[in-house]
């Protein structure tokens, strides 16, 4: 790094108000949790392409994983997929896990794969395939406990495709009736994330189309369930951010996956596609985390931030230290906004001077102040250049092609 970029970066943040010292104590506390199925082979609905040195166990995930947080300091916590990642004894996973300076992060069930959902899990119409689903989120919460998990993120692939093939309200009340069930197998300190997207696999209907309907049911159900924002899960056009902050003021979001979409599905490198749109989620985060009221600061600082991604074509380990590095690249952005300034433009109604007073700082080269922290923290000024040029993708290739898929 060079010392005369920072000053210069130094002097112009100062200048603006800016307390460097807090902006650098708060990117150092940024966790981004990763998921290991996005370090398996993985593909699309016609194809999944098998990679030469993916992992081929839960252990080897967390090993590739492991590289993303010690080259980043970013990454400490890995969601884990059921039964993708099941293993024999949850608690060799975890100290495996421990040992690599790791932990086990959300639990997320899987409730899509099985011949019987076909037609939906919790709200399939034959109440033995429903009493399936709801075993297997009950096992979820078993094993949360066995791994300290604190959070288990909910997505159902339940929908119909064509009108009439559903009851949609009897589908409602099932899908409660099996949250309700989970809800209150869980233990006071665990958290239940409901993920809501607007269509697929069902391109009829889906049973938790949109936030609304997350919102509705984390409602009735109690405190320790909120909505998981999944930011390629909502139609061309959706104000992301609105959602945010709706549900930050109303203390019920719970987490976010992260990644891009152009047009649907959900498994593009985050901020590659729209990095403005991540600066403007955390901008809305930012503003409730000085917030008076206690609650919204309490929702703020327990957000859960996680990649969601499976590669396609990429290479596994770069493509997902690309997306925390976009990830923290965003944050640093957002904490350089000067929120005094954005608040007095618009109490003037100076509309124009409000918008300058956010959009202008997505445009500060931030690269002096991520450098600088990365010294502070002992790690390499650039992650991505450290890991290709390290033996680690090399040494992998001994495991060969058909590693674990998701
Ligand atoms: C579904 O598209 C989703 O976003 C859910 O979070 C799943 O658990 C994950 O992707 C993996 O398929
Ligand atoms: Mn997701």
């Amino acid at each position: 790094m060079s010392d005369r970029a920072y000053a210069f970066f130094e002097e112009q943040q100062q200048a603006r108000g800016i307390n460097l010292d807090e902006v650098k104590a708060r990117l150092k506390a940024l966790k981004i949790e990763t998921p290991s199925w996005g370090y398996g082979d993985s593909g699309t609905r016609f194809k999944v392409f098998q990679k030469e040195g993916v992992p081929r166990n839960p252990f080897e995930k967390f090993e590739d994983a492991a590289q993303v947080h010690n080259l980043t300091g970013l990454a400490p916590s890995v969601a884990i997929h059921i039964p993708w990642d099941k293993v024999e004894d949850y608690s060799k996973l975890r100290s495996h896990a421990e040992n690599l300076g790791l932990s086990i992060g959300a639990v997320n069930p899987n409730l899509f794969q099985d011949e019987e959902y076909m037609l939906g899990s919790v709200t399939n119409s034959d109440a033995a395939v429903r009493r399936k689903a709801t075993d297997h989120l009950l096992e979820c919460v078993d094993i949360a406990k066995e791994t300290g998990s604190r959070d288990i993120s909910l997505w159902f692939a339940d929908g119909t495709n064509y009108p009439g093939q559903g009851h949609i309200r009897k589908r409602k009340a099932w899908m409660q009736e099996a949250l309700t069930e989970m809800y209150n197998a869980m233990t006071p300190q665990m958290r239940m994330l409901i993920e809501y997207k607007c269509f697929e696999p069902a391109f009829y209907h889906t049973d938790l189309a949109d936030w609304g309907m997350a919102y509705n049911l984390a409602q009735k159900l109690g405190p320790q369930a909120e909505v998981l924002v999944d930011t390629g899960h909502h139609l061309p056009g959706a104000n992301i951010e609105h959602i945010v902050a709706y549900l930050i003021d109303e203390k019920r979001l719970g987490g976010f996956h992260f990644n891009s979409r152009k047009y649907a599905d959900d498994d593009l490198i985050v901020g590659s596609v729209n990095p403005y749109e991540l600066f403007l989620i955390f901008y809305q985060i930012l503003s409730a985390a000085g917030d008076s009221d206690a609650a919204i600061r309490s929702n703020v600082e327990n957000i859960a931030y996680m990649i969601d991604q499976s590669h396609n074509i990429e290479q596994k380990i770069p493509a997902m230290l690309r997306s925390v590095l976009n990830v923290q690249t965003q944050f640093a952005k957002a904490l350089l906004i000067n929120h005094d300034e954005v608040n007095e433009a618009a109490e003037r109604n100076d509309v124009l001077g409000a918008e300058d007073a956010v959009r202008r700082v997505f445009e500060f080269d931030v690269t002096p102040l991520l450098h600088a922290i990365r010294e502070e923290q002992g790690l390499p000024l650039d992650p991505m250049k450290a890991y290709l040029s390290s033996s680690y993708g090399k040494d992998i290739l001994v495991r060969g092609k058909g590693g674990a898929s998701w």
